[in-house]
């Protein structure tokens, strides 16, 4: 009997855990009155949302954030876009959940984007392009943790969980 547990369980202490991903809706996406549209496709593809704000976004923040772009020729102008407004900052939560976002999201240049992605759908811009996806596990969790405090993230589990996964998937 203690056996056939440690058999059953096996697979919940040992497969992966749910990733996490921040999520950006930029500038371009409130200022287009797309907040709406975009949280709603996460929603219906079963992403749980973990966090949601608004936020007005400084200098200091975006330096951090896109630590990997300073010395591009764009970065005052990024910068310059992403603080024009309030933005929407989310964490989302599901398996496999970065390539999942990314494939939402598409590619950087809205013009390359396929339709049917949220950039592909709804931008022209490299810059101007709706949304920001974390592009890596470790990165989703710093990220994460950049843009909220512990006691804005919440650890429930939705109702329709078992419909949106299988019992070997969830665990
Ligand atoms: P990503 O958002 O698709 O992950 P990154 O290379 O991480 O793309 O760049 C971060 C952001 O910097 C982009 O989403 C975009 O707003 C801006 N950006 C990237 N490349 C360019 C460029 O060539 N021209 C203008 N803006 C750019
Ligand atoms: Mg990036």
């Amino acid at each position: 009997m203690v056996i056939w547990l440690i058999i059953c369980n096996f697979g919940k202490y040992y497969s992966e855990p749910m990733e996490q991903s921040l999520i950006i809706i930029k500038p371009s996406g409130v200022e287009r009155g797309l907040i709406g549209p975009i949280i709603g496709r996460f929603q219906q593809k079963g992403l749980v949302i973990a966090g949601l704000k608004m936020m007005m976004l400084n200098e200091d923040l975006l330096r951090q954030h896109y630590a990997h772009l300073v010395d591009k020729p764009f970065f005052a102008s990024l910068i310059k876009s992403m603080t024009a407004c309030p933005v929407i900052v989310m964490c989302l939560r599901g398996k496999d959940a970065i390539a999942v976002i990314r494939s939402l999201v598409g590619p950087t240049n809205c013009r390359n984007a396929a339709p049917g992605t949220i950039r592909g759908d709804y931008g022209m811009s490299s810059q101007e392009n709706i949304i920001h996806a974390s592009d890596s596990p470790e990165n989703g969790i710093i990220e994460t943790n950049r843009f909220f405090s512990p006691e804005e993230i919440f650890d429930y589990i939705p109702a329709n969980i078992s419909y949106i996964y299988s019992p070997d998937e969830r665990d």
